[in-house]
């Protein structure tokens, strides 16, 4: 299997109180890995596309074979977006961005706090099943957006560096039909390091 379920750095329970650990390990253990499993499935005949990193699939959907473009976006994005999503948290929060991020970002929206607000608007105002996104754009700018299923920044050119998981699976089992309270909550298991990386890097 070329997709490995990638482990999670800390225990199910590790994010609570504002994820439960039930919801983790549903997340993880059932959606995350159910989406890894279909993209093994739906590369097995396309070896050629299996050796890949799953950065250099999505980051050209054009080039997949139109029979397996769809499940190669839904499931790889499904298989990406995850292990992003599960990087950028943290059971011990570091509050907020520093560095050249933080200058970034004040530069982009203005501050820390008026980021927050738009990245939850991105969060709330998307439609259905998605995500809520920081990206960078090619000039090293920064970007909030959101994209519907589990569409990925980097098919539209954009290298994503916090990811907000905005399925109702990601927090019915606390929040049911709170999104907002969700969105307004996770801000206190953020990994900034980690988010900085992806922007430096
Ligand atoms: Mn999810």
């Amino acid at each position: 299997m070329p997709f490995e379920l990638p482990q999670l750095r800390y225990a199910n329970s590790a994010l609570e109180p504002v994820i439960d650990a039930m919801t983790v390990e549903i997340h993880h253990s059932k959606h995350q890995a159910t989406y890894t499993k279909n993209l093994n499935t739906t590369l097995e005949n396309y070896p050629e596309i299996a050796s890949k990193s799953i950065v250099e699939i999505l980051k050209d959907l054009s080039k997949i074979p139109e029979e397996i473009r769809t499940a190669v976006k839904n499931n790889g994005g499904g298989f990406y977006n995850h292990a992003l999503y599960w990087e950028n948290l943290t059971p011990n929060g570091s509050g907020q961005p520093s560095g050249k991020l933080a200058e970034a970002i004040d530069k982009a929206f203005g501050g820390f706090t008026p980021f927050k607000e738009q990245m939850e608007k991105a969060g709330l105002t998307r439609f259905g099943s998605g995500w809520a996104w920081l990206s960078k754009k090619g000039d090293g700018s920064l970007l909030i957006h959101s994209t519907a299923n589990q569409d990925c920044p980097l098919s539209e050119g954009l290298t994503p560096l916090l990811a907000v998981d905005v399925w109702e699976h990601a927090y019915y089992l606390k929040y049911q039909n709170r999104r907002a309270d969700y969105l307004s909550a996770i801000w206190a298991i953020i990994d900034w390091k980690d988010v900085e990386g992806k922007f430096l890097a």
